[in-house]
């Protein structure tokens, strides 16, 4: 049941599935180019419909590409297993190929489109023999939309398709919403010639990490992958288009592509915030955009629009207006409990495609470390092979995922699918530290917001092949995802003020502080409630803070930790503590990617970082010298 099986042909379908070719002439010719390249023997055109959803996972059974579960247990639900070479994002091998490099910039690995191109014509060229290629439109964002945009992936993976109709609106709906945009054009209500969908051409090829490439072409509208299966290499909506080509897309037209989950947060009393939040891969995103709140916050609902990715721009009210482009999940799975995320749980109950979990012995159900329940005696491991828990290994894998539509969601908001989206309040950005960051803290301004999340870093994590757990700076959690030169994406921030008269207030949060055992020093999870409840009393200007070198951090006269019983007073000092020592490692730190953007660099930030450093100058209240680890009160 993986994607390294061959992929023999699919059988005839009934009542005419896959054969309804799309008439956009544009659209026509580039399928027909591509087939012409590919060589596929079948080709199958996706309308996104329950019958042809029911087909292909079908097929995809029969083929040996998944295997259903438990129909009682786990209704709609299937198992997958990659390749074990194939098993993250994998970013040494994704390139932006722009015209010059220094578009591109020094965060991403470049190439000149037309070398590339040429390389990788020569690998799709033939690929598809003796395989299906599946045509399929999709769209991001949601129906209507200002912001909504049409991709077509061209792939030769049927894996693929079943995960794009989970989280893109797929088939028919992109279809329509392309010939909307044909009408446009030709009313020349659409002036400019860029290309009206993304082109996206996808194939396996042998799935040998020797010729795998992620390789996009921002300028082309397209993007190009060989040699994966898996993931954010080959769902080509998500990562590649919504946020590489997206990001350039942004900046080009003065809105914004980001890396953020989408929640919104309604008090006992009806008050209604929505919120934005910037984590790195596998940092919580999911788990905070489906929070439920801990009995203290009785009444507070926090519903989810998204869990990934958020499109934004200023509305006519001058606040920033956010949408979520996508319509389901690509989970990481280990961990998820109904202690840690209640909701994800209920959402993964049922038509659900689990990747490189284990799979239990009557091969009717799925398990992976952090699962309700007990550990299985045995199991199949991801790899297909016999695992005990003597064994000491990971059963499932650390980037094992769930791709699961959000309509299975019981915490989703129904603003979701609102087309002019939903107004933010606050912007949040947080890495995983175990030292120097506080649990929250406050920007002074839009300026000092957009150095706060430049500078932000985590540590690194399996959703990216390569070492876990070093500190790399992350900045805006978009180091893998900006689709251009990163100093022009942080000018790009700072341009977005002047179309902000409401502009949100923006956060940087840290759930990953640790003692000097090595403990976590907060619980997370529901409890993060209450870093959202201050977040929002700073909104409505209810609540105080400390100013500090780094920014505002909470009073603790202004946190809410009732309940928490086995959460002392010494933890919450330690958790808002900025000590003078590790920041200055930090300003340090800080520096190497600074420099590496050269001129583009905005002088803004540059100025925030010297602002910082006179900052951490200051001695502390009581004279102490600064390098102390001392909590820095302004003066
Ligand atoms: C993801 C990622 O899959 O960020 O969302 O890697
Ligand atoms: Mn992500």
């Amino acid at each position: 049941m993986n994607s390294s099986s061959p992929a023999p042909l699919l059988q005839a379908a009934t009542g005419g599935l896959g054969t309804r070719r799309p008439d956009d002439p544009e659209l026509v010719a580039w399928i027909d180019d591509s087939i012409a390249l590919c060589r596929p023997e079948q080709v199958f055109y996706c309308d996104g419909s329950d019958a042809e959803d029911e087909f292909l996972l079908a097929e995809a059974c029969r083929l040996g590409v998944l295997t259903r579960l438990d129909p009682q247990k786990l209704p709609g639900c299937y198992y997958h297993r990659s390749a074990q070479n194939d098993v993250a994002r994998v970013e040494q091998l994704t390139f932006i190929c722009t015209p010059t490099a220094e578009q591109a910039g020094p965060t991403n690995h470049w190439t000149e489109p037309g070398e590339m191109r040429s390389k990788l014509r020569g690998m799709f060229a033939g690929s598809m023999r003796g395989r299906t290629m599946f045509v399929v439109p999709y769209l991001m964002g949601p129906p209507g939309s200002p912001l909504a945009k049409v991709g077509v992936e061209l792939t030769d993976s049927i894996y693929v398709v079943l995960n794009m109709r989970k989280v893109t609106r797929m088939g028919e709906t992109a279809l329509r919403h392309l010939q909307q945009l044909r009408r446009l054009r030709l009313n020349d209500a659409i002036k400019s010639d860029f290309p009206l969908f993304n082109r996206g051409l996808h194939s396996m090829l042998d799935l040998d990490p020797a010729r795998r490439f992620i390789c996009h072409f921002p300028q082309d509208n397209e993007i190009l992958s060989v040699g994966s299966g898996y993931g954010g290499n080959v769902l080509l909506g998500k990562k590649c288009f919504s946020l590489r080509v997206g990001s350039y897309l942004a900046q080009s037209q003065g809105w914004m592509a980001e890396h953020m989950l989408l929640l919104a947060a309604e008090s006992p009393e009806g008050e209604q915030h929505y919120i934005a939040a910037a984590f790195p891969s596998a940092c919580g995103k999911t788990n905070f955009a489906m929070m439920i709140p801990p009995a203290r916050f009785a009444g507070w609902k926090i519903r989810t629009i998204g869990d990934d990715i958020a499109w934004m721009q200023p509305g006519p009210d001058g606040r920033l207006w956010a949408v979520n482009p996508e319509s389901g999940y690509f989970g990481v799975i280990p961990g998820t409990n109904s202690g840690t995320n209640p909701n994800a749980v209920a959402t993964i109950s049922r038509d659900t495609i689990y990747t490189n979990v284990a799979l239990l012995e009557d091969e009717g159900d799925v398990w992976w470390e952090g699962k309700d329940g007990p550990v299985p005696a045995r199991c199949a491991d991801w790899r297909g092979e016999p695992w005990t828990p003597e064994l000491g290994t990971k059963a499932a894998h650390p980037n094992s995922r769930f791709t699961s539509p959000m309509r299975n969601n019981p915490a989703l908001a129904p603003e979701a699918d609102e087309a002019r989206g939903v107004p933010i309040s606050a912007i949040i950005f947080g890495g995983r530290r175990g030292d120097t960051v506080p649990l929250v803290y406050q920007s002074r301004d839009w300026t000092h917001g957009v150095f706060l999340g430049a500078t932000m870093a985590s540590e690194t994590t399996a959703a990216a092949a390569g070492a876990v757990g070093q500190v790399r700076r992350d900045p805006m959690a978009m180091l893998p995802f900006c689709g251009y030169h990163m100093g022009d994406y942080f000018a790009h921030w700072l341009e977005m003020a002047n179309g902000l008269e409401q502009p949100p207030l923006i956060f940087g949060v840290n759930w990953f502080r640790r003692d000097t055992a090595g403990k976590f020093l907060w619980p997370g999870f529901g409890e993060n409630m209450r870093v959202l409840k201050w977040i929002i009393d700073r909104c409505e200007g209810r609540a105080d803070g400390n100013e500090t070198a780094i920014g505002i951090v909470p009073r603790r006269e202004d946190f809410d930790l009732a309940g928490m019983t086995d959460f002392s007073e010494e933890n919450f000092r330690r958790l808002t503590t900025v000590d003078a020592a590790e920041w200055n490692r930090e300003l340090d730190a800080q520096g190497e990617l600074f420099a590496s953007l050269g001129a583009h660099l905005p002088a803004e930030l540059a100025a925030e970082r010297e602002q910082l450093r006179q900052r951490l100058l200051v001695p502390a209240a009581d004279g102490s010298p600064s390098d102390d680890a001392v909590e820095l009160l302004s003066p």
